[in-house]
């Protein structure tokens, strides 16, 4: 019998094929690509101890592949496809993110790898939106965007057929699981062409940019991806020499000397020539390329902490000052590893060292004390979702920033889950299981 490939030589395979396709539908991003390499390379010169630490975690080979990339649907059963196609990429649905309240008409999650050993392998996530219709006030209008969205099949004959199979068997052979990418990877291929006339894209678009970018066209194209910076700041201030231009500000937390959770920026969507059934041409702003960096996963205390001070720091418009004010009021976020650790502000790995393993752990010795005395170490645990203050800046910067505000209406993970079709993996419980394991392992828990 052949065997089958792993589901993570599966996602390497489609993340490299997605970014292949992606950089020649936008070349900028490409552009962006090469600025981030370039930006890695000089902090890695200057920072031998960063380096090292990267080639020790084999994560050095791996630095330009992206870390995830978006896309948006507009039927529940086009969410619950793609569950099982990200499936045979080991990417499940994980948390919850209401977006309306920002003034974005959907809600999303994110479909990625769980296991450590697969987040070390290719942590390729895809945040997937799902339009809310309902948010459509003028009813012959929705009517009309249900009718486009029934009329169409984002996904090819084969690619289904293929999901089928491999649900079948248990797995792919090399040759199907080439196949598979293949096909997958037309669902996200852009489409000059749109399946609308010129006046119900423009009604669509009147509703809100979003909304016509859902319905009208035949696939879900995929509308950014997202390399590793190892300096976002810079990346940030060095866009626009290389003829991009930027979002106002990067969103999430200020630079700090322990990285908490997820910083991102991009650049703005481009306009591109659509063509509509009527044979008028428009253009259509939805694609862009960002970047993010990531740091350590907060407990639900130090989200909390998080939430409050980014509230506080409220949103400018101008990068600079927006970081002042965000560095300000994180001041009140302790910005060491032991602190967050004893505080239970974030979430970490806990490991024997060589000592440890020779002088293991005695009851009644606390966490403290086997770390001081360095027979167990604590790596912090990397945040590996989203935010959704951060996801609705990203989303408005490349919608023109048209902020129509809407009501939360009922958005609901309940509503979510029934089209997806499956429950929602809580991303608290697994850093939590994360690190409860760690401590199984040393003996202390
Ligand atoms: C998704 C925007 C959110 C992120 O990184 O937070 C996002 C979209 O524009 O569809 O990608
Ligand atoms: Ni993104």
């Amino acid at each position: 019998m052949e065997t089958f490939l792993s589901a993570d030589d599966i996602r390497s395979e489609f993340s490299r094929a997605m970014s292949t396709m992606y950089q020649q539908e936008v070349p900028q991003y490409g552009t962006l690509m090469q600025l981030v390499a370039e930006v890695n390379q000089q902090v890695l010169s200057d920072d031998p101890a960063l380096a090292a630490r990267l080639e020790a975690a084999d994560e050095l080979n791996r630095l330009g592949v992206e870390r995830h990339g978006a896309i948006r649907v507009g039927r529940a059963d086009e969410l619950s496809m793609l569950r099982q196609l990200f499936a045979i990429m080991g990417m499940v649905p994980v948390g919850y993110y209401d977006l309306s309240q920002a003034g974005v008409p959907v809600h999303s999650t994110a479909f990625r790898p769980i296991e450590d050993e697969a987040l070390r392998r290719n942590p390729f996530r895809l945040f997937t939106s799902l339009l809310r219709l309902e948010l459509i006030d003028d009813a012959a209008l929705r009517e009309k965007a249900e009718q486009v969205l029934a009329a169409r099949d984002i996904f090819t004959p084969r690619c289904r057929t293929l999901v089928a199979l491999h649900q079948q068997q248990g797995g792919f052979t090399a040759e199907q699981a080439q196949a598979f990418v293949h096909e997958a990877l037309e669902t996200f291929r852009w489409h000059a062409e749109t399946t609308v006339d010129s006046e119900t894209y423009q009604a669509l678009n009147r509703q809100h940019r979003l909304i016509a970018d859902v319905v009208c066209f035949p696939g879900c194209h995929i509308n950014h991806l997202t390399p590793r910076t190892l300096d976002i700041d810079r990346v940030q201030a060095l866009m626009p020499t290389r003829g991009i231009d930027p979002k106002a500000i990067i969103e999430g937390p200020p630079q700090r000397r322990v990285p908490i959770l997820l910083r991102q920026t991009s650049f703005k969507a481009l306009e591109e020539p659509v063509r509509f059934q009527d044979a008028h041409q428009g253009t259509h702003m939805a694609r862009f390329g960002e970047i993010e960096q990531r740091g350590v996963a907060l407990t639900p205390k130090g989200r909390a902490l998080y939430d409050r001070l980014l509230a506080l720091a409220g949103s400018g418009s101008d990068n600079q000052q927006h970081q002042q004010h965000l560095a300000e009021q994180f001041r009140a976020f302790p910005d060491d590893e032991k602190q967050l650790r004893q505080q239970q502000l974030a979430w970490f790995d806990y490991r024997l060292s060589e000592q440890g393993r020779r002088q293991p752990p005695q009851p009644g010795e606390t966490l403290e004390t086997l770390i001081e005395q360095g027979r167990v170490v604590a790596d912090p645990i990397i945040y590996e979702d989203f935010l959704p203050v951060s996801a609705a800046g990203i989303f408005q910067s490349n919608l023109g920033d048209q902020t129509q505000a809407r009501s939360a209406g009922h958005a609901s993970r309940e509503a979510f889950e029934k089209a997806l079709g499956a429950p929602l993996l809580d991303e608290m419980a697994l850093y939590a299981a994360r690190q409860q394991l760690s401590l199984q392992r040393c003996g202390l828990a």
